[in-house]
């Protein structure tokens, strides 16, 4: 009998800066499961916006933004369920169910939590410390089987795992133990000024950092003026941190491998590579940014596609907290 098709889960957070780095690592990996998933769900990630601090009125913003975003790159709610997390009230009560099976410990271990608050330990929030577990809870509800994310994700979709095998060990066969996914180039998109770093929202460069709605000439002048080395050889290597992050965004934007763009490149200068480069981000990006454009203003519109996207949510998240709350021995 051939596989059944996967559930498929994804989070992105709510900001209107989304990147190079979220549209390769995973918002092209959602368009792609959208067809392949059974369901495949994709949720704006409101709730975790607040364990930094934020504006509530900007909140709602940033949301329509992100959703804009998806719809823009792809995503097709008659083909996928698209929600705001906070509209799927289910996520925070499975939260607190699954801190039963969660540790200190293991939160405490979580690196994301560690690079984001540095010396401000004390002062970071609860809920930046208790996020994995939200996240744990956001795939766990709808029993997902693949999880979409880039590389940075790793650690969190690790603790995901390890929580549903506790919650199962401790209360019998409930929860299903999601599989990682990652995309095989572009899993880390590096900041093009710092390539030692991730690409981010919050701790990159600004002209490091290629915005999905960025315009053509912002593209063009923050590729062109991206790091690279005293070299000139267009080849992916530990030691050509720069060149090796450009050969594979353009390996994305192509739709080929590492090895195809180093020989396609082969003798040609740093400059001319550039220039390619651009030009793939640019046909990558354009049509979002237009379709972006048409979208955005329609916020009535945007606000039924996450209602109606929420309503299929909450009728699978709410059939698993029942049976959650049921093995851990809760009324109905
Ligand atoms: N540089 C990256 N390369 C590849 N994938 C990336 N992702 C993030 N940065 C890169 C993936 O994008 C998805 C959505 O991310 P998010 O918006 O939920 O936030 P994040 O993972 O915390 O990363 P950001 O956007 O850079 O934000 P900050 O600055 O707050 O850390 C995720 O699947 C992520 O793996």
């Amino acid at each position: 009998m051939a596989d059944p098709r996967p559930i498929i889960f994804s989070g992105i957070q709510p900001t209107g800066r989304k990147h190079l780095g979220n549209f390769i690592g995973a918002i092209r990996q959602y368009v792609e499961g959208q067809d392949r998933g059974d369901p495949a769900l994709y949720c704006v990630v409101d709730l975790h916006s607040i364990s930094v601090p934020y504006d509530p009125a900007d909140l709602r913003e940033r949301v329509l933004d992100t959703a804009a975003i998806l719809l823009a790159a792809g995503l097709d709610p008659e083909r996928c369920i698209f929600f705001r997390q906070s509209d799927v009230r289910e996520h925070t009560e499975l939260t607190w169910l699954l801190s039963a099976v969660t540790s200190h410990g293991d939160l405490d271990r979580m690196t994301q939590f560690k690079e984001k608050v540095g010396k401000a330990r004390e002062l970071a929030s609860a809920a930046l410390f208790y996020y994995p577990v939200l996240m744990a809870a956001d795939v766990l509800a709808y029993r997902a089987t693949e999880v979409p994310v880039g590389d940075d994700q790793r650690q969190h979709v690790e603790l995901m795992r390890e929580i549903a095998r506790r919650f199962n060990a401790r209360f019998g066969e409930t929860l299903v133990v999601p599989e990682l996914v990652v995309p095989e180039v572009g899993a880390r998109i590096m900041d093009l000024q710092e390539p030692e770093t991730k690409m981010s929202t919050t701790g990159g460069t600004e002209q490091g950092t290629v915005l999905v709605l960025d315009d053509e000439k912002a593209i063009r002048k923050k590729v062109g003026s991206a790091v690279t080395d005293s070299g000139h050889e267009v080849r992916a290597a530990a030691d050509k941190p720069g060149v090796t992050n450009l050969i594979d965004i353009l390996a994305v934007a192509r739709g080929t491998g590492r090895a195809e763009v180093e020989a396609d490149f082969d003798g040609v200068g740093y400059g001319d590579f550039k220039r390619a480069v651009a030009d793939g981000v640019v046909e990558l990006l354009g049509p979002v940014r237009e379709r972006y454009e048409e979208l955005r203003p329609d916020e009535a519109a945007l606000e039924a596609t996450l209602a109606a996207g929420a309503e299929k949510a909450r009728a699978i998240a709410a059939l698993t907290i029942a049976e959650v709350r049921a093995r851990m021995g809760f009324g109905c």
